[in-house]
Parts: structure tokens; C-alpha cells; sequence
């Protein structure tokens, strides 16, 4: 019913093993062999007698990012983030993790496929020229959160994971051409905005540049100064749905 071709490839914790089910991908974190995560947990199914059965409800559910299996206890469970640090996790002999993606969305990125939205959080801190060079250099850009639900969705996935939590992102976004017209990379006028309260400061000392602020852990927006250093998101446009 389903083709599955298995290849070996290396990716950062490990040797991992890459389902190709349909359209998607499957890739098994080996970092995370005897680990779960148990929040933020969508679902929970029982009865399912095999990691590929577990693999193919996640890739049949949009909403799902990664999946944990256990075989002892025959037990899949749906995650709608990507989770990065085994540390995170409570020990639990037997249980693999694999991380679900689709088309042309990286390994290791998270591909919210109900929201055809790719992207990685970038963990080094840099000021604004140097991590928008990261992402061009790859042929992507600052993460664009157009909508309620992609700013829902980034803020549950950055604090899924300690290592990303409490940190600032530079975002896609800026009013330096014209202080008070927010465009986005490719010029279009912004029109979704997350600004935490206060916020923007309109300030003309060149706080030209929107920035996800993690300190109060709620990632609303701040306006700030290219020149600070910060952490940032890097988005890949996908061109199939
Ligand atoms: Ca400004």
C-alpha cells in the first residue's frame, strides 16, 4: 500500500534511518532512542502494532510535526512540534522519535505542513546583517509570521525546547526604508502584526527591525536596532503544497 525506500544518512545527532512514505519523509532521530517528550502531546493512539503504522497516521494528519513510538506498549503519539534536544526528554526503554517532513523542506527543519511553513531555528546569536547572511546563504530568508496561527504555532514550537526558550529572534520585518511601513523581505507591506504592548516604539534611532522578544517568554514584538545581537528563524519557501 505504501513505498517505502529506506536510506542511510547522516544528520546531527546521528546515523539516522529516512522513511519515504507517499509524499513524505519520515527521518529517525537516533539521539532520542529511549527518550520520550511527553508535552505538548496532540494525540495518543493504542494498538498500533508498528513505527511505519505510527509514522503514516502522523504524515495522514497535517497538524503533525513528529511522532514517538513505543513497540512494548504498541503506543503512537502525535506531536505538532519538532522537538531538538534528547535532554528534554524522560527516559523510556524502547521508544523511538522520528520527525515528519514533505516536498522540499529540509532535514531538520520544522515543516508545519498544515500551514505549508518550513523553517529552522537558528541557535547563534548575531546581529541582524550577519543572521539574514546565514539564512540568504541558503536561499531563505528571516521566518515571516503573516498570521495568528504561525505566531501560535512558532511560540509553542520555541518553547518545546529549553535550549530555545527565553531568547530574542529577529524575524522578518523592518521599517527602515519608511519608519512606520513595516515590509517584508520582498517589499510587500505587512499587514498580521504581534507587537507586545508599548510596542512599536517608532523611535527614528533606528529600532527599524522586528524582533520576537523571549525575555517575558510571550515572543511579542518588539522593534529594535540591527546592531543588537540576537538569535533568529530562517524560513524556506516551498513552492508544492
Ligand atoms: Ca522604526
Amino acid at each position: 500500500m505504501f513505498r517505502t525506500l529506506l536510506f542511510l544518512c547522516l544528520v546531527k545527532y546521528a546515523s539516522a534511518l529516512i522513511q519515504r512514505i507517499n509524499s513524505g519523509f519520515a527521518v529517525k532521530w537516533t539521539g532520542f532512542d529511549g527518550r520520550v517528550v511527553s508535552e505538548p502531546l496532540m494525540f495518543e493512539i493504542s494498538n498500533i502494532y508498528s513505527r511505519i503504522q505510527c509514522v503514516v497516521l502522523c504524515l495522514q494528519n497535517e497538524a503533525c510535526v513528529s511522532v514517538f513510538y513505543r513497540r512494548q506498549h504498541r503506543r503512537c503519539q502525535l506531536h505538532d512540534v519538532l522537538f531538538m534536544s534528547p535532554e528534554d526528554g524522560e527516559r523510556e526503554a524502547g521508544a523511538v522519535y522520528y520527525s515528519l517532513t514533505a516536498g522540499d523542506c529540509p532535514l531538520e527543519y520544522v515543516h508545519k505542513r498544515l500551514l505549508n511553513f518550513c523553517y529552522q531555528l537558528r541557535l547563534i546569536i548575531a546581529r541582524r546583517d550577519g543572521g539574514l547572511a546565514d539564512c540568504t546563504s541558503r536561499g531563505e530568508h528571516f521566518v515571516v509570521i503573516d498570521s495568528e496561527d504561525k505566531q501560535n504555532h512558532i511560540v509553542k514550537q520555541i518553547k518545546s525546547s529549553s535550549g530555545a526558550l527565553k531568547r530574542n529572534y529577529f524575524f522578518d520585518g523592518s521599517d527602515a526604508a519608511n519608519e512606520g511601513k513595516w515590509i517584508l523581505h520582498d517589499g510587500r507591506p505587512m499587514t498580521y502584526f504581534a507587537w507586545a504592548p508599548g510596542y512599536p516604539t517608532n523611535d527614528t534611532d533606528g529600532k527599524d527591525y522586528i524582533t520576537a522578544h523571549g525575555g517575558d517568554m510571550t515572543y511579542r514584538w518588539h522593534d529594535r536596532r540591527g546592531r543588537e545581537r540576537k538569535w533568529y528563524v530562517c524560513q524556506k519557501d516551498l513552492w508544492i503544497n
